[in-house]
């Protein structure tokens, strides 16, 4: 959970901590937005009449987040009047409550209750190529499915934004055109990918039903995989107030599994999977000021992505090295409905010494930096894609096991799911 302070809240959008006392909001009254911009002063006049979009404000903060100038055209606009100078939610125009509340700094939406509820921010990380993308548009489409009827939870967008942002990246493409995603630009390249997916989780059953804020960043690994960029992209104070970490790892990028495994299509070898977790490491503990011996509180998923091609027959003893074979405790199916924390434990036990093994001891090291630290396998696809075109279909394998995992220790209740 955002460890917040009383009174205080963390904006999943921007990531400013915010006094839930000095926001803004948004009056739906038709009227307001038309009746501000005749009666404000002539220096409001120029900063939210839009010559566009007569009648509308022009949302400044919200432009300025996206990246958009302000006084172009593609500036945001809104038919709602925005209060800015209001402590206690009360329209200065028409004067009554405005019930739609705003962070001051990027102007998302505040969602209700977010003084008690406890929002989640997840962040997936990993090298260009290993199959972040792939991973969160499948995980959102079982949260919505398979995990909502299993666990009795309902998952909806906060915002159009998300929506829109999902449906039109990733649901259609991969399934209903059935085809492999695009690699993610990068965040300078396109601002609005900088725009998290975010999405109130429901529990329904339980005596407190629950409500979580989940917030999807899908980085690009091109940019992860420069210094620089993490620098002037701010991608460091992401990483940083993450509730969890998802650590996406490819098994094919191993230079040990890459040079034994023969199949169709093997990428190239990626950059080493343990400077990149160090060098995180070292970001949140500069960012959280902690000391070299201080563990780090972030739970740290660490998760083998593309399972299904680490488990077919071995043809050869080389290869049989980097396999899962039918005794793997990846095939032991978790008990339904509720966090089973045997079967968790032991496949993290089993991927551990893989790991161990097959990159380096030092990886288990920079793992073992995080007081929580669990390690998962996982198929998006449940195949590996030849072509471009998903001929043999999505089923995927173990998606949602790391999600589960952060759930239950993010929310610091083991209780949860039971
Ligand atoms: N076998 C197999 N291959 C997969 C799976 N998921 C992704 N891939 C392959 O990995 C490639 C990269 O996946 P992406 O999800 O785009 O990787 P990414 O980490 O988002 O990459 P960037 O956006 O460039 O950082 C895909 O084009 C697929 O060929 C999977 O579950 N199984
Ligand atoms: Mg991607
Ligand atoms: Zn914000
Ligand atoms: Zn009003």
């Amino acid at each position: 959970m955002s460890k917040t302070e009383k009174g205080r809240y963390t904006c999943p959008f921007c990531f400013s901590s915010i006094d839930l006392s000095r926001i803004h909001y948004e009056c739906t009254n038709p009227l307001c937005a038309k009746t501000f911009l005749e009666k404000c002063s002539e220096a409001d006049a120029r900063r939210y009449r839009s010559e566009l979009h007569p009648g509308e404000e022009i949302d400044l903060e919200n432009s300025v987040f996206l990246g958009r100038d302000p006084r172009g055209r593609d500036a945001v606009t809104t038919k709602n009047h925005i209060v800015r100078n209001s402590s206690d939610g009360v329209c200065d125009i028409c004067g009554r409550a405005a019930y739609l509340r705003l962070c001051p700094v990027c102007h998302n939406p505040i969602p209700q209750g977010a003084e008690d509820s406890e929002s989640t921010v997840f962040v997936v990380l990993g090298s260009k190529g290993v199959g972040k993308s792939h991973y969160i548009a499948v995980l959102i489409n079982q949260l919505k499915n398979s995990f909502a009827t299993e666990f009795d939870t309902t998952l909806s967008p906060a915002t159009d934004r998300t929506t829109v942002k999902y449906r039109d990246t990733y649901y259609k493409r991969l399934y209903e055109e059935r085809r492999k995603l695009n690699s993610t630009p990068s965040f300078e390249a396109d601002r609005a990918a900088r725009d998290p997916m975010i999405y109130y989780l429901r529990f329904l059953k339980e005596d407190h039903p629950r409500v979580y804020t989940l917030a999807f960043f899908d980085t690009a690994g091109e940019d992860l995989d420069s210094t620089d960029k993490m620098l002037s992209l701010n991608i460091n104070a992401f990483i940083s107030r993450a509730s969890g970490i998802v650590y996406l790892v490819d098994p094919l990028q191993i230079p040990y599994i890459n040079s034994r495994i023969r199949m169709e299509n093997k990428p190239h070898t990626g950059p080493d999977v343990n400077d990149k977790l160090s060098y995180i490491a070292g970001i949140i503990r500069s960012n959280n000021k902690l000391r070299s011996r201080d563990k780090i509180d972030i739970p740290l998923a660490v998760v083998l992505t593309k399972a299904d091609v680490l488990m077919k027959a071995p043809e050869n003893e080389e290869e049989n090295k980097v396999l899962f074979g039918p005794e793997s405790s990846l095939n032991i199916d978790r008990e339904r409905g509720r966090y089973d924390k045997t079967n968790f434990d032991e496949i993290s036990t089993e991927m551990q010494e893989y790991l161990r093994r097959t990159v380096s001891p030092a990886f288990i090291q920079t793992v073992s930096q995080f007081r929580h630290h669990e390690f998962f396998a996982v198929s998006a696809l449940g195949n590996n894609p030849t072509g471009s075109v998903l001929t043999r279909g999505i089923t995927p394998y173990r998606v949602e096991d790391p999600f589960i995992w952060l759930l239950n220790t993010c929310g610091g209740s083991q209780e949860r799911f039971k």
